[in-house]
């Protein structure tokens, strides 16, 4: 049996490094990226360790300079089978009349250019292995809230990509795969977000019972890749049961 390859974006952190940790069970050679290389080689240890193949790749998928030079790197790899593009986050949670135009502009570079670098460079591998690719937006860009018009705008952008490239696509072997998550506690996403202000990042989460966790995320993005062939799961909303929409959040008393 020849080797799958699935490339996750973000794979340093949260969804990400859950995500790398499902496809490398369902039997893909996980070529994981992100920008830093500490946590990337502990979780390619940690993969290997468990029996399956885990490749470590340094990089910042806003530079398309080194996001060629990675996909260049893939020929010692062949076609490649899955791409996840999982590196994103918010910053911030201003409005509009004070938002900090830098913190939008990043936002724009990694939730949006990060996606079109990436699933441009590697759409010719894609194409030869008859891929998936997965986009992990938000429901910040199916609806926005107050506060996070910088954020929503980012991922409305990569909804707008995920749904033209399926239209583009029609008729080719490729999926186009929209996973769209609502709260889900990871260590980082909160905390990146309030610039590393701990209380903040708690409270997002406060008084939720059951936030979703990176791996319900990552199998639910493993589930939709297994899927056979001729199946696209267009978009995926995947929320909490305590989160209705993101306006309705239940908070328990503590
Ligand atoms: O976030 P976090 P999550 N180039 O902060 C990487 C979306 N989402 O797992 O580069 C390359 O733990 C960063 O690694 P590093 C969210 O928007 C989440 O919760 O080493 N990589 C890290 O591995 C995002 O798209 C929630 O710093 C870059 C990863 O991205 C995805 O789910 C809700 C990079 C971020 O990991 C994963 O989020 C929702 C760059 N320039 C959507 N910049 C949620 N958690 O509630 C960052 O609706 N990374």
């Amino acid at each position: 049996m020849t080797t799958r390859t699935a490339v996750v974006t973000g794979a340093s952190s949260g969804i990400g490094a859950a995500t790398a940790r499902a496809l490398a069970a369902a039997g893909y050679r996980v070529v994981i990226t992100a920008r830093r290389a500490d946590r990337l080689k502990a979780l390619a240890d940690e993969i290997t360790a468990a029996g399956h193949e885990a490749v470590p790749y340094p990089l910042d998928v806003t530079d398309r300079a080194a996001v060629d030079a990675f996909a260049a790197s893939l020929d010692d790899h062949g076609p490649v089978e899955v791409l996840v593009n999982n590196a994103g986050g918010a910053l911030g949670l201003d409005p509009v009349a004070t938002a900090d135009p830098a913190h939008w502009r990043t936002m724009y570079e990694v939730n949006v250019l990060g996606v079109l670098h990436m699933t441009q460079a590697l759409l010719p591998r894609l194409r030869a292995a008859e891929g998936t690719v997965i986009v992990v937006t938000s429901t910040a860009g199916h609806g926005t809230y107050e506060g996070g018009a910088g954020y929503a705008a980012a991922k409305y952008g990569a909804h707008a990509l995920t749904e033209t490239l399926r239209l583009e696509l029609c008729g080719e072997p490729v999926r186009v795969v929209e996973i769209a998550p609502g709260m889900v506690k990871t260590e980082e996403f909160a905390l990146t977000r309030f610039a590393g202000d701990q209380d903040r990042a708690e409270a997002v989460y406060g008084g939720v019972p059951d936030p979703l966790t990176a791996e319900d995320v990552a199998e639910t993005i493993t589930w939709t890749v297994t899927r056979p062939p001729h199946v696209n799961i267009d978009l995926l909303i995947v929320r909490p049961r305590a989160q209705a929409s993101n306006y309705k959040i239940h908070r328990e008393q503590r």
